[in-house]
């Protein structure tokens, strides 16, 4: 089962890589056989090819689109070397063995995303190749097919080892690979047909959208769409990936609520804030805002609703972080947080942004107007017997903002208007308080006077209690469960007051 090659036809897009291979196949005597530019790549090596023309003794016709098409090529790939009436009629039509096929498919996906027109998307459509790689595939028993640039490496090694043999079962390894290769072509191309129809979303990035790196993970594509430069200039760093984007507008949308405070510095990982913090000056705000979890921070993507300083930009640089957001910086900022090289600086010009929401769901989308509602002092009602004071309230409104950008079911604990802890994303607001009691107790918080916001209503009196116990004096909530009272009657009995601001902030 073990073959000795002697015959290669070579036809390939990307022609990069292909040098060490045509060399080594020179150097084992195979005969290689290919196509124009291919064909022509190889000959200015220095290398000795026989144009497929002289094998059909066709030129190629239609301006490209039939190269290899032709029963001499694929008699010569699809032929049983153990079968005697193939073996006979490849001496009567004097058909060449070919062996070892080695095809890099036209670039059909990349075509699509690049924005090209139509007819060039069709142009892009791969036949010949395809075709090829299916055939030599198939024969697997007699030929070795490479169908990609992507397995040049994997080829030169297999006809390295043996001396130019190779054996059934890389001949088969390498017809699995080709048919992924021709599957995942052919889908590409039924979804750029089908792209009118529930891809629409897909179809419209991929025409007009920036490519990013990939998605949310390296398997995935991913795809901006939107006026990036309109938004921010971008002073230094690496491009911004999927989740960076992600994370700088979940934290331009959280410093949106602090535009017009004192001095705010948050920082955010995974969309949600780690740290929160507003005080006199920008450095003691990061560095407050840093407290509030300086494990998380690493990595984070960090934001100021004023200009970073020089001292800010010092205490920045001690922290590896991925993005920095500001409206300014001053030059000597600017000169520290230049000092690492992948550091996303980027100033954040006064664009506003879209005041709708749109997600994919089902096979549609979603789209509903933005959460626009900030909670102020004046839309509290005071449920309890005991007022709030006047940090408290400010205390409770600073929580309330941010619990409207943090992901449901949230609390946030918050002290001195900074950042204690939150509770984010859990199934039970119970489970999002205990995280968040739990995160402040492991970085030294000292609860007693905090207070407590929470996105949604209480149904059940079991998060005041618990939040009691833990020092905190008091609430805020938007209200409307049924069973508000108990939460209310708790805290008259406990000393705590509550407000209520008749807003929910679900942020699924
Ligand atoms: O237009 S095609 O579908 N018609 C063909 O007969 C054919 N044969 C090979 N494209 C065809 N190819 C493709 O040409 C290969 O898949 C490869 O991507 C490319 C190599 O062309 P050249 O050697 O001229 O650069």
């Amino acid at each position: 089962t073990s073959k000795k090659a002697t015959a290669a036809l070579i036809s390939v897009f990307h022609k990069d890589g292909l040098e060490p291979i045509v060399k080594k196949l020179e150097k084992l005597g195979v005969t290689l056989y290919s196509t124009g530019g291919t064909e022509k790549f190889i000959r200015d090596l220095g290398i000795n090819v026989t144009p497929v023309e002289d094998v059909t003794s066709y030129p190629s016709i239609l301006g490209g689109r039939v190269k290899t098409l032709h029963p001499k090529v694929f008699g010569g790939i699809l032929n049983r070397q153990n079968n005697e009436s193939d073996v006979a009629q490849m001496a009567e039509f004097e058909i060449p063995q070919l062996d070892i096929v080695i095809v890099d498919l036209y670039p059909f996906e990349k075509t699509v995303s690049s924005g090209a027109s139509e007819q060039d998307i069709i142009e892009k459509i791969d036949i010949g190749g395809i075709s090829l790689i299916r055939a030599a595939a198939k024969n697997f028993k007699d030929v070795l097919c490479v169908s990609s640039m992507e397995d040049y490496g994997d080829f030169l090694n297999v006809i390295s080892k043996e001396d130019g043999t190779t054996t059934l079962e890389d001949r088969k390894r390498f017809a699995a690979k080709a048919f992924n290769v021709s599957s995942h072509y052919d889908s590409a191309i039924f979804n750029y047909f089908n792209g009118d129809g529930t891809e629409i979303g897909l179809k419209i990035s991929e025409q007009n959208g920036q490519i990013l790196r990939y998605g949310e993970n390296p398997h995935q594509k991913g795809y901006f769409y939107g006026d990036f430069e309109a938004m921010f200039t971008k002073l230094h760093g690496k491009e911004l990936s999927y989740n960076n984007l992600l994370d700088v507008d979940a934290a331009v949308n959280l410093m949106g609520e602090f535009k017009y405070d004192a001095p705010t510095f948050a920082i955010l990982k995974h969309n949600n804030a780690c740290g929160l913090a507003t005080r006199k000056t920008i450095k003691e705000a990061y560095v407050d805002a840093l407290a509030g979890d300086p494990v998380s921070a690493f990595g984070g993507i960090l934001i100021s609703n004023v200009e970073i300083d020089g001292p800010t930009a010092e205490e920045i640089h001690k922290l590896f972080c991925e993005v920095v957001i500001a409206p300014s910086y001053s030059n000597d900022a600017l000169e520290i947080l230049k000092g690492k090289k992948n550091r996303i600086i980027l100033i954040q010009n006064d664009v506003s942004l879209p005041d709708i929401l749109v997600r994919t769901c089902l096979n549609g989308f979603l789209v509903q107007d933005k959460d626009l509602k900030t909670d102020r002092s004046d839309d509290l009602t005071t449920v309890t017997k005991k007022e709030p004071n006047m940090q408290e309230i400010e205390d409770l409104i600073f929580a309330s903002k941010l619990c409207k950008h943090t992901k449901s079911n949230t609390i946030v604990l918050a002290k001195n208007k900074q950042l204690c802890a939150s509770g984010t994303g859990q199934t039970s607001r119970v489970d999002a308080l205990n995280q968040a009691i739990h995160k402040a107790g492991s970085f030294n918080f000292e609860l007693e006077g905090a207070v407590m916001a929470s996105d949604a209503f209480f149904p059940f009196p079991d998060c005041v209690e618990i939040a009691h116990k833990a020092g905190i004096k008091s609430v805020i909530q938007p209200g409307g469960s049924i069973k508000d009272q108990l939460s209310i009657d708790y805290c008259n009995e406990n000393g705590l007051s509550m407000v209520m601001t008749g807003t929910r902030h679900f942020k699924h």
